[in-house]
């Protein structure tokens, strides 16, 4: 039988290049305006049968669905890569944070069967307080583990070289540091791991070469196959690596690892949990489009939009959705399930109109029917909280005051869910 979507993905093939991608679509910002969609439902499946259990969820539409977002979104996560790993530990200081925390540095060299090689930094804090292993947070950063912090030995991280540009005021130490919570986190019990971004994928599309892009077999220079994957599915890769890593570390409980991503990177978190059965808390700050937002809602940032600006993210079979929002087989909605009965939770932004609020408050509230297979609980009401009512059921929900962002309050949100999920 001809799969629905392989015959969606051989139409893209054909005219990947001719669809969409319009960095001049318009964007809709009115909530009259939204169009009549019909969301997919997440327990039907292709074949028109109804999920009755957990175990038909788990046999046959997580899978299905599982294959379609890898076709038509994010493109195929390859499986085997014959890319290998080595850790080097390169600095450690028992006293970080004046004694809260062990900082690590740990240098991945990964080495492809091609023979490339390529290095990525992770910054890694363990507290000190708590007695044995604690559980962890994983999280990429923008502008290099240096811009997380001001503690002065956190060494930069390899893809300045790449991607700042000469005078950037984004490379520069403790740029970013209201995004990280250091010392809450630390306080509360938890390890925090984090890494450049762009030390995976420097995230430009030409500069997909200076990544780890071309360690795997199927890379091809300037090319992709439609269902390739593209940066967000490197990305999520990624997370996987830091996993490996953490899974063997002393003082981590690996059976408590959480990954957390805002925008670009809370999509990245979101498919790289859904994939990654090892993530058992999955959190998604402001993603938006791609990420947490329904699509269908063609509201804030949209198809059209995302994949012109960013061609590099998602495969580019994704490209023929573009202006065409109905036609998706899939809604997000359906991303965020595929990560029951693990725990998901998003977080939007009021004035983050972009990333569609209301789109990701549904989409986490439609996830709810497949935690219900499980006897889980998911959010309670089909109408957005108001602000700062945060929603710590087994699906998760805030909606914080204030821009596009990761604030503190964010932080302290993410912090009780896992304390009630992870602890
Ligand atoms: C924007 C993009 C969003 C979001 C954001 C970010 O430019 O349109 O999808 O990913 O970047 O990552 O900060």
């Amino acid at each position: 039988m001809i799969k629905r979507w392989s015959v969606l993905l051989l139409a893209a093939g054909m005219c990947a290049s001719a669809a969409g991608q319009n960095k001049k679509a318009p964007v809709n910002y009115d909530e009259s305006l939204v169009p009549a969609y019909e969301l997919p439902d997440v327990l039907r499946c292709a074949d028109g049968t109804r999920v009755e259990n957990a175990k038909q969820w788990e046999r046959k539409r997580r899978p299905e669905l599982l294959r379609m977002f890898s076709e038509l979104e994010y493109g195929v996560t390859p499986k085997h890569t014959g890319i290998e790993v080595e850790h080097e530990l390169v600095a450690e200081n028992p006293n970080a944070f004046g004694g809260l925390a062990t900082q690590k540095q740990v240098l991945f060299k990964f080495t492809g069967a091609n023979g490339k090689t390529h290095q990525a930094l992770l910054l890694l804090y363990i507290p000190n307080a708590p007695k044995g292993r604690v559980p962890v947070i994983v999280s990429y950063n923008f502008h290099g583990n240096q811009s997380t912090t001001l503690e002065e030995d956190v060494i930069f991280s390899p893809s300045k070289e790449i991607v700042a540009e000469m005078g950037s005021e984004k490379w520069v130490r403790g740029e970013q540091r209201s995004r990280w919570s250091y010392e809450l986190i630390l306080r509360r019990g938890y390890a925090v791991a984090t890494m450049a971004y762009d030390d995976i994928y420097p995230d430009l599309p030409h500069l997909r070469p200076y990544g780890i892009s071309p360690l795997f077999p199927n890379y091809k220079e300037g090319e992709r196959d439609a269902d390739e994957w593209g940066a967000i599915g490197t990305w999520a890769w990624g997370y996987s690596r830091i996993a490996d890593y953490l899974a063997k570390e002393r003082r981590i409980d690996k059976k408590r690892m959480a990954v957390l991503g805002h925008s670009r990177l809370g999509k990245t978190a979101i498919w790289a949990g859904v994939q990654d059965k090892r993530f058992k808390v999955v959190m998604s700050n402001d993603s938006g489009c791609g990420g947490a937002a329904l699509a269908k809602r063609v509201f804030g940032e949209n198809i059209a939009r995302i994949t012109a600006a960013f061609p590099h993210w998602f495969c580019t079979a994704f490209n023929q959705f573009s202006e065409n929002e109905k036609a998706l087989p899939f809604d997000q909605h359906e991303l965020l399930a595929l990560v029951a009965p693990r725990h998901i939770y998003v977080a939007s932004a009021q004035n983050d109109e972009w990333a569609d609020p209301k789109g990701e408050y549904l989409s986490a509230y439609h996830a709810g029917k497949v935690y219900e297979l499980y006897g889980m609980q998911g959010l309670p009401s089909a109408e957005q909280p108001g602000i700062h009512q945060p929603q710590l059921y087994d699906v998760g929900y805030h909606y914080r005051a204030g821009k596009h962002d990761v604030t503190e309050y964010d932080w302290m949100c993410y912090l009780n869910y896992c304390d009630k999920y992870l602890k």
